[in-house]
């Protein structure tokens, strides 16, 4: 009697020992936190470690550089722009039927804002947005504030012609 009492105990610890061993097999030990996982947030991907390349961005899209496009509505769509992207602006030269445009940028973020022209320095006349446009690289890291500087700020204004773009820098690996 007291033999097959302990030869039952000796079954239930068996028992309970494995199933112990099961589960914590199940939980590897760690708790469900994956280190392969974790790592790799870092952003070391093994896959590529090439640098992304610098784009040309055509601003406005396929509405190219005209009067009356909101040009902060597609700066804030386009972004994130990175240094030494390529900001391309398309605009034909005025005829008889059109209106001349330019490309101006702004020192300060006052004058971009009550778009003061005066202030603002000339990056490319009216002739200069045909064909392959008028390119831009956003080759320093500070804000830039672009605008049209035609009829003394009137296209800016309220031609809704003027943007802003902080250029980030380029995340060296390339992320999934
Ligand atoms: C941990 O995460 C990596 C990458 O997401 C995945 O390939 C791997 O299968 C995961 N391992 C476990 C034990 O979940
Ligand atoms: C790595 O990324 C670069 C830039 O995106 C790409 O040109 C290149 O083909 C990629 N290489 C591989 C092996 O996927
Ligand atoms: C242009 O778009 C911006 C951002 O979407 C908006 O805040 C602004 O009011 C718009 N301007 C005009 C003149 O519609
Ligand atoms: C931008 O290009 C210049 C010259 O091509 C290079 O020296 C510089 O390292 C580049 N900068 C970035 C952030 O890629
Ligand atoms: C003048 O320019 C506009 C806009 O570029 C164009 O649509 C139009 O055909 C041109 N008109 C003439 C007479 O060349
Ligand atoms: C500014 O443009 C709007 C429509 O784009 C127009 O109704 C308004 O008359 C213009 N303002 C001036 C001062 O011309
Ligand atoms: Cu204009």
């Amino acid at each position: 009697m007291a033999l097959k009492l302990g030869h039952g105990v000796m079954i239930l610890v068996i028992i309970s020992a494995s199933m112990f061993s099961v589960s914590m097999a199940n939980k590897d030990w760690s708790f469900g936190f994956n280190y392969t996982d974790w790592w790799s947030r870092f952003g070391n991907h093994p896959q590529n470690k090439t640098q992304q390349q610098p784009k040309q961005i055509v601003v406005g899209g396929s509405e190219h550089w005209h009067y009356g496009f909101n040009y902060t509505d597609w700066a804030f769509k386009s972004a994130p722009f990175y240094l030494n992207d390529t900001l391309v602006f398309k605009y034909d030269a005025p005829n008889a039927t059109s209106f001349p445009h330019s490309v101006y940028m702004f020192k300060s973020f006052g004058s971009f804002l009550k778009c003061d022209i005066e202030k603002a320095k000339m990056l490319a006349n009216p002739m200069q947005g045909t064909g392959e446009g008028f390119k831009f690289v956003l080759k320093r890291w500070k804000p830039h504030y672009f605008a049209c500087g035609e009829r003394n700020g009137f296209h800016c204004n309220n031609g809704t012609m003027k943007f802003a773009v902080m250029p980030m820098i380029r995340p060296f690996w390339q992320w999934p």
